[in-house]
């Protein structure tokens, strides 16, 4: 074969050929480089200057020949595409989800039966009601939508980092959204409920109190993306071989284990790094780190569905894993960071109504709305109905049937015969009833109603259920959470409604928020028909904390250096951080380090104003006597330590570090570490292992 001739290294013109001009060709670092073209190909001559009637001493005007221009500037003018309605900010990777257990029993999906069998997968994660540019901190729910690409179809599991919804029929869903969303007159405030017309909304929606609970908790300010469970929370069918059906809900279980900031660390994150979340996702990837979870089941029979306490199809209800456990199946892991954010992340079109045979919907009613909405969304979104030949779109499997033509169609198809049935051509394609996809036969029958089945209309015993398998402190968090949202509720009347639906959950709860925000008298509850049950037994899969895993793996530790700094302590550190998992991070006055006091260069990875301690697990700070007297009167050290202090952080510290933790109102207590020597660092990373100082947080906030 004949090689093709290398691409030609264009010359930059002399300057003395560039009549008339001030611009300057920066880009000829010599090197070979493909010869820049439009899109139709043709070569491109100049990419600094548009084409003018001119002389050298003064611009005429822009000729409208110049196609170079207006095809680059056209081109530019449609970039953007709309943003998603909802969960527009977010991030992805590429990756695998491997098959560990079988369940053939239950259901005929290949990618659910074959063990080992290996997909590859698209996960995004987002935040729901912020708009492409938000902050990654919100307190939000987090979508948590994977696509696997299986070899019978692309299969999304389309969920979110929370296992139950705010409502139970999609018919509710653009109400929901509005109200949550920037409000429509003044346009903001953006990626937040908290303000009115969102509480508006919950506060006269009493199906809503669950799903308050839970984004009132931490759940809803994730350390990580790589710290969250996943869930499909809808009921789904599984179909096995024989047509015997089983109802089935996923879990994502993170190998981290589960791990969320607190409240006023979310507001700071937001200011120090928006990008906080797909930074972490990037960084881990591109480290070797990869994210991992495990898929992890709920099957159930029509038997447990009949004596269930709710309804198996109502997405605000959830069955605890005490109930029916959860049987894992398959492990996921990212490994691969997308190449291009716009072509992937942005076009990547998830769709519910993507499952493949074995897997099937079940009637509950959101789900049934969602399989309309997905695909409605992307014709608008994507521009047309060949968005699934988008490549991050389209199946891994062969894909052939008869839909033919529109906007941006890629494929080019041979051939007389583009219908079914047909004689005229050999090998076309055809339907086939057994491998194909197959929905479960189930007899319906009943009278056509707006109606909502009598067992939705339980709204508080679940959300009771939750609030009181919490520790002290996550319910501590929920309450304060209520009282900062509805701080910032104008309409006095709807934070007083909001109070009174609470108290339908418990009434201690109410007081405590009431309390919190300065309301006195009696709580009126709102009238209910369905009183909470108070016989439900504690869970304690929903705490965050009851279940987190004590290890270091996955944190990240900020050490504090100045001039004059031990080096080995710094090294010690970060070799011992690394043997558990940890990452290390140097923050410094300059961000090219610091002297250490042997002379050598301690290099940083923050400047102290732009490496705030929000960013890190724990803190450590590596300081001489001079070091921290001088950081003593820096507001930046200051506020690092004070911040550390008040988010509950793990600080290890030389004793020179002393006049810095006094200056920050550093109060000793069992997770301040400090010693002269290298001692101090084994200690602090034991301590940091097992977490954030919960028992200080009476001391630096109060809770109502
Ligand atoms: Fe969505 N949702 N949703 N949703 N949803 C969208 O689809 C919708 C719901 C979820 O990373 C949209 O492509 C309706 C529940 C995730 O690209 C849209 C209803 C759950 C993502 C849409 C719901 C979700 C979306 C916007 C009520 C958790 C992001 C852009 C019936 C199980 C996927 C898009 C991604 C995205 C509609 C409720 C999760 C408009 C009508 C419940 C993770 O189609």
């Amino acid at each position: 074969m004949k090689k093709a001739p290398a691409p030609k290294t264009p010359k930059a013109p002399k300057s003395s050929e560039r009549t008339g001009n001030g611009g300057e060709f920066h880009q000829f670092s010599g090197g070979t480089h493909p010869q820049l073209t439009t899109q139709q190909g043709q070569p491109i001559s100049d990419d600094e200057n548009s084409l003018k009637v001119s002389n050298t001493s003064r611009p005429g005007p822009v000729l409208l020949e110049d196609f170079v221009l207006r095809e680059k500037i056209n081109h530019f003018d449609h970039e953007r595409i709309p943003e998603r309605i909802v969960h527009a900010r977010g991030a992805a990777a590429h990756g695998f989800f491997e098959l560990t257990d079988s369940l053939e029993e239950f259901s005929k999906a290949r990618v659910l039966s074959k063990i080992g069998e290996k997909v590859p997968v698209f996960v995004r994660f987002s935040t729901v009601a912020g708009n492409a540019g938000s902050s990654d901190l919100a307190r939000d729910v987090r979508g948590f939508a994977v696509k696997l690409y299986t070899q019978e179809g692309n299969w999304d599991l389309v969920g979110n980092n929370i296992p139950v919804f705010f409502i139970q029929d999609a018919i509710k869903f653009p109400d929901l959204i509005h109200a949550a969303k920037q409000e429509p007159d003044r346009g903001f405030p953006q990626a937040q409920t908290a303000h009115d017309t969102f509480w508006d909304f919950v506060s006269l929606t009493p199906e809503s109190t669950h799903m308050l609970m839970w984004i009132m908790s931490d759940r809803a300010i994730p350390r990580s993306f790589r710290n969250m469970e996943g869930f499909g929370v809808h009921t789904f069918r599984l179909i096995n071989a024989a047509g015997k059906t089983t109802f089935v809900k996923f879990h994502w279980r993170p190998k981290l284990g589960l791990q969320s900031v607190i409240w006023d660390e979310a507001l700071k994150i937001s200011g120090g790094d928006p990008d906080y979340h797909r930074r972490d996702l990037w960084n881990s990837i591109n480290e070797g780190n990869f994210p991992e979870w495990e898929l992890a089941v709920q099957l159930f029979d029509e038997d447990f569905v009949n004596k269930f306490e709710f309804d198996v199809l109502d997405a605000t209800k959830l069955i605890p894993e005490e109930q029916i456990p959860l049987r894992v199946i398959g492990r996921m892991v990212l490994d691969r960071n997308p190449t291009n954010y716009f072509s992937e992340t942005e076009q990547v079109a998830f769709m519910t109504q993507n499952v493949v045979p074995g897997i099937d919907f079940s009637n509950d009613p959101l789900l049934q709305g969602r399989n309309f909405s997905y695909l409605d969304t992307q014709l608008s979104r994507l521009g047309g109905p060949n968005f699934a030949q988008l490549p991050i779109n389209a199946p891994k499997c062969p894909m052939m049937n008869f839909q033919r033509d529109g906007h941006m169609q890629f494929q080019t198809f041979p051939g007389r015969v583009s219908y079914s049935p047909s004689t005229l051509e050999p090998n076309t394609a055809r339907e086939d009833p057994h491998a194909g996809f197959n929905s479960v036969k189930e007899p319906i029958e009943g009278d056509k109603l707006r109606v909502r089945p009598e067992l939705f209309a339980d709204h508080f015993s679940q959300a009771r259920q939750f609030f009181f398998s919490q520790t002290e402190t996550e319910q501590n968090h929920i309450v304060s959470a209520f009282i900062f949202e509805l701080s910032k509720v104008e309409a006095k009347d709807v934070q007083v409604r909001m109070v009174g639906q609470l108290a339908n959950v418990d009434s201690g709860i109410a007081q405590r928020v009431a309390d919190g925000l300065g309301m006195e008298g009696k709580i009126e509850k709102v009238p209910t028909t369905v009183p909470a049950r108070e016989d439900l037994p504690e869970s304690p899969a929903l705490s965050i904390l009851k279940k987190a895993k004590k290890s270091l793996e996955g944190k990240l530790i900020g050490c504090l250096v100045a001039d004059g700094s031990d080096a080995a302590i710094v090294v010690n550190l970060r070799k011992a951080a690394k043997k558990a998992g940890a990452d290390l991070k140097i923050v410094a006055p300059k961000i090219r380090g610091a002297r250490a006091k042997d002379g050598s260069l301690i290099e940083a990875d923050f400047q102290l104003a732009g490496g705030p301690s929000v960013l890190f697990d724990c803190v450590f700070l590596a300081l001489s006597a001079d070091g921290a007297s001088m950081l003593s009167t820096e507001a930046a050290a200051v506020s690092f330590l004070h911040d550390a202090f008040a988010h509950l952080k793990v600080i290890g510290a030389t004793l020179e570090a002393q006049p810095l933790l006094d200056n920050a109102g550093v109060v000793a207590d069992d997770g301040v570490i400090t010693s002269k020597k290298g001692a101090s660092t084994d200690a602090f990373l034991t301590r940091a292992a097992m977490g954030r100082v919960w028992e200080r947080e009476p001391s630096v906030r109060t809770t109502y």
